[in-house]
């Protein structure tokens, strides 16, 4: 069976998603496409390079991404680095030929998301940007349906992600609250992965009208500034820096094909964790999906007899999409490791099978255009339309 090796770029909490996701692919995916070989991981230090080789089951390591992109050996890279960095490595992976998996969103600024696009296209190399949430089963059930006319025509379109882990105004100053290396806050980080089910789900976005709010104006300056989420928190001696991102936002849509809609994102909303949310109306039934519950999709059917219509739950499982691959009983249980899992095979599936992936780099500059068009329509207080962007 063929192996395609890949070097990976960062270790953090996303190199911890792609490493499972890379071991247990073929575990579920049978025969899989190809089996992923973890060849060489790249950290900050060679100590900590070797920490996660040993922890993430990787046969090499080195502090030097430039030593994995040139590296013949190497067949993909894959990037789970903080979003200022995205750029410069698949910039330089496409141009040493290596196909590439890159965490969202795309890039932190818009010219480096088209940059990395028009690098890969001219590469002719297979690119993905990991929004893994649309391939959790109940959201591509939630586009079968869509599909196949079962809710008829979309009018609408509510999505929301809602966090709490940065409401504490001591969460510290990770790179997530820097524009310089983030590109925006809650928009960037969770909002594209709603900007992502609406596009998936509904189609293209053609005008927002947004407002952004940044509650928390200064955080504490956290020595080596590594990101953890908000589980570290730092004492009000601390020194504070400068906040210069969003903290929460919302947007209302308009869609090219008539439907209409809104996203909002926050990551300060106590008591809600992974609340990653869409209900959508169509003329003949509706569709909720709530990721807190990801085993569920939520529907209505507007042709059942008016004593019985109403939401009623559908389970996931063997009869649903990836159902042949995951666990044989509904409501066993998928978690956040099975969307990367599947996202790992559909990607090595694309390049074995010599064709294009969705989300591709396309729809990553795609929604660095819609993020960018939210930033200026909250800006400038208008209904924007992102072809204009
Ligand atoms: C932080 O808000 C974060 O880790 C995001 O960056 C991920 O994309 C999301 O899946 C979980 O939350």
């Amino acid at each position: 069976m063929r192996k395609i090796n890949i070097g990976m770029i960062g270790a953090g909490f996303m190199g911890k998603a792609h490493s499972l996701s890379m071991a247990a692919m073929p575990m579920f995916f049978w025969p899989a496409p190809a089996i992923p070989v973890r060849k060489v991981v790249c950290d900050l230090t060679m100590e900590a390079a070797e920490q996660a080789a040993l922890r993430l089951g990787f046969e090499k390591y080195t502090d030097n991404w430039r030593d994995v992109v040139n590296d013949p050996e190497i067949d993909v890279i894959d990037i789970v680095t903080p979003n200022n960095s995205h750029a410069e490595i698949a910039i330089a992976a496409a141009k040493a030929g290596k196909h590439v998996i890159c965490e969202k969103p795309l890039a932190s600024t818009l010219e480096e998301s088209k940059q990395m696009l028009d690098a890969v296209t001219a590469a002719g190399v297979k690119h993905m940007v990991a929004f893994n949430y649309r391939r959790t089963p109940a959201v591509a059930l939630a586009k079968k349906y869509i599909e196949e006319g079962a809710i008829g025509q979309i009018l609408n379109f509510r999505g929301t992600y809602l966090q709490d882990w940065s409401a504490d105004p001591n969460s510290p100053l990770s790179w997530r609250f820097q524009k310089a290396l983030s590109g925006s806050g809650a928009l960037g980080d969770i909002g594209t992965h709603v900007i992502d089910f609406a596009r998936y789900l509904v189609g293209e976005i053609a005008e927002v009208m947004a407002e952004t709010k940044t509650w928390i104006t200064e955080r504490p300056v956290q020595a080596f500034g590594v990101d953890k989420l908000g589980t570290v928190k730092l004492d009000e001696q601390a020194e504070k820096r400068p906040v210069d991102v969003d903290d929460e936002f919302m947007s209302l849509l308009r869609f090219e094909n008539g439907a209409i809609g809104s996203i909002e994102a926050t990551r300060n909303g106590w008591g809600r964790n992974n609340f990653l949310t869409f209900e959508i109306h169509g003329t003949k039934g509706s569709l909720y999906f709530n990721y807190e519950n990801r085993d569920e999709l939520q529907v209505c059917f507007a042709d059942d007899p008016a004593d019985r219509r109403g939401y009623r739950t559908v389970y996931t499982g063997p009869a649903t999409p990836y159902g042949e691959a995951l666990w044989p009983i509904p409501a066993l249980g998928i978690g956040y490791g099975e969307t990367k899992i599947i996202e790992m095979h559909d990607f090595i599936q694309s390049i074995v099978e010599g064709r294009e992936i969705s989300p591709s780099f396309n729809d990553g500059y795609r929604i660095a255009q819609i993020s960018e068009a939210i930033l200026r329509s909250a800006e400038q207080q208008k209904w924007t339309k992102v072809d204009l962007i």
